[in-house]
């Protein structure tokens, strides 16, 4: 007989905010869909902001438990690692043969575990063998760039070639053309940990139950057609394209900039933010400060001075110098720390985007329908890019390259894409039908609205 209880189900994230806010967004829409809802939450956490954020969320959340996991110190292992995020993501692996006991004397007991890609194959290999209940994936970057991670280790085997350009390109089934440059150079290194850790999860990748993509079908129709080919040969699990996530409800801290953008004209203002765990060098800061005030348009940027928040405590006026923020007065507004930034993009004075493409970023343009110029730095974000442009919700300059401070862009180029940003008409335009397209994806009859609803069912019985 069918057993219609609600399921349960625990999510488990990764570090850094990148991967926290799209857990606690699925979190949030499970839970208001009727399931039970179990957080998993590692201690210590790599961020101020990760703990804010789950102070709040818990709090703005009371049905969803919380399972807090206490994670075993670090032992640093062969690969090459330096990242804080990846460290934590080595931490959660290696602690990870603790959560099984924790996770069977949940009540009610648990339906399934949705872990964040970074460490599901340890999920995997710890929980399957004591707890037999369908384990989900869910990756937080593009379906475009996940599908390269599962050409991997072979990926620079596929046919390579050259572009009008000169860019040197590699093409990858059912995906086409991905410039070899936007590939991150330590996805190709065998023993640097960002390769490691991919290869180990795809290890175990087609005995999970479903991969959920932040992601909708005419977003990246090529890359989920892609995954979907494998799908079909049983390479990798049910494809689950569940995106664009909804937005909380919550926010960890107060937001003061909205007066500020209450008061500018509609779609006047370019806003400028490169993530929570990129700073730009300082030189790199200084020319995109003098583009923005270049190119003639309002600006609200966030700046940040270091990759970890808590060890990021330079003020603005230190970083850019007092005489810049007295030009940039009645120009623009400069913030550093935690802002809502869906609020903003949401906000009708926001016409364009300066964004790093972290994917989360990326979707949350898409679905309020903001222009983006892309600026990628690392990892992920030149593919995410890629993603951008083809869609048409944005700009890429290809020949800044994948950053991560190695090229110096100039203030008259910035300032000049500036412009062609907030300018374009054409970009204005796709940005509102991609906004209409992922509204139409979570309405009752929408594809995401109907896999997530499927999802649920499934675990019912
Ligand atoms: Br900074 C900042 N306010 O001040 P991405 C970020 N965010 O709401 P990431 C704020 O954090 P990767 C801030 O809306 C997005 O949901 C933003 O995730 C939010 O980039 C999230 O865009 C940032 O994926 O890098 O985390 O920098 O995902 O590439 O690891």
């Amino acid at each position: 007989m069918a057993n219609d209880a609600p399921p349960h189900i625990a999510l488990f994230p990764c570090a850094g905010m990148g991967h926290l806010l799209p857990f606690l967004r699925l979190s949030a829409m499970l839970s208001s869909r009727g399931c039970s809802v179990t957080l998993i939450t590692v201690n210590p956490t790599v961020t101020a902001a990760e703990s804010d954020h789950l102070s709040a969320f818990f709090a703005a959340h009371p049905q969803i438990q919380r399972l807090h996991f206490q994670l075993l110190p670090y032992k640093k292992s062969n690969f090459t690692n330096e990242d804080p995020f990846f460290i934590q993501m080595e931490s959660i692996s290696n602690s990870v043969h603790l959560l099984p006991p924790l996770l069977s004397t949940l009540s009610p007991p648990l339906s399934a575990v949705i872990a964040d890609f970074s460490v599901a194959n340890a999920v995997f290999t710890h929980l399957a063998p004591e707890l037999p209940i369908p384990i989900y994936t869910l990756t937080t970057t593009s379906a475009r760039f996940f599908t390269l991670m599962t050409n991997l280790p072979h990926l620079t085997t596929h046919t390579q070639g050259e572009d009008n350009n000169g860019y040197v390109y590699v093409t990858v089934p059912s995906l086409g053309r991905t410039p070899l440059s936007n590939i991150p150079p330590p996805m190709l290194e065998a023993n640097h940990y960002f390769a490691a850790n991919i290869i180990s999860n795809l290890s175990s990748l087609s005995k999970l139950n479903g991969v959920i993509i932040n992601t909708f079908d005419s977003f990246e129709p090529e890359a989920i057609e892609a995954l979907i080919s494998k799908e079909k040969l049983a390479l990798v699990p049910k494809i689950l394209p569940l995106g664009p996530f909804e937005s909380l409800e919550t926010d960890a801290r107060e937001d003061n900039n909205l007066p500020w953008l209450d008061e500018q004209a509609p779609e006047s203002v370019v806003f400028v933010s490169f993530g929570n765990r990129t700073a730009l060098s300082k030189e790199q800061i200084r020319e995109l400060g003098n583009g923005l005030l270049r190119s003639g348009s309002k600006f609200l940027w966030v700046l940040k001075g270091g990759k970890v928040d808590k060890d990021d405590k330079e003020e603005v006026g230190e970083i850019l110098g007092e005489s810049f923020l007295e030009r940039v007065k009645s120009k623009g507004l400069v913030v550093k720390g935690w802002v809502n930034q869906e609020l903003i993009l949401g906000h009708v004075a926001v016409g364009g985007f300066v964004s790093h493409c972290g994917w989360n970023s990326v979707t949350e343009a898409a679905r309020l329908g903001v222009p983006i110029l892309a600026w990628p730095l690392h990892g992920d974000q030149g593919v995410n890019a890629e993603v951008v442009e083809k869609v048409g919700l944005g700009l890429w300059v290809r020949g800044w390259g994948l950053g991560g401070g190695e090229k110096l862009v100039g203030e008259n180029e910035i300032a000049e894409k500036i412009k062609d940003l907030m300018g374009n008409q054409k970009l204005r335009s796709i940005a509102m039908e991609v906004k209409e397209k992922a509204r139409l994806v979570r309405e009752a009859n929408g594809s995401s609205e109907m896999l997530i609803r499927g999802v649920i069912e499934s675990l019912k019985n």
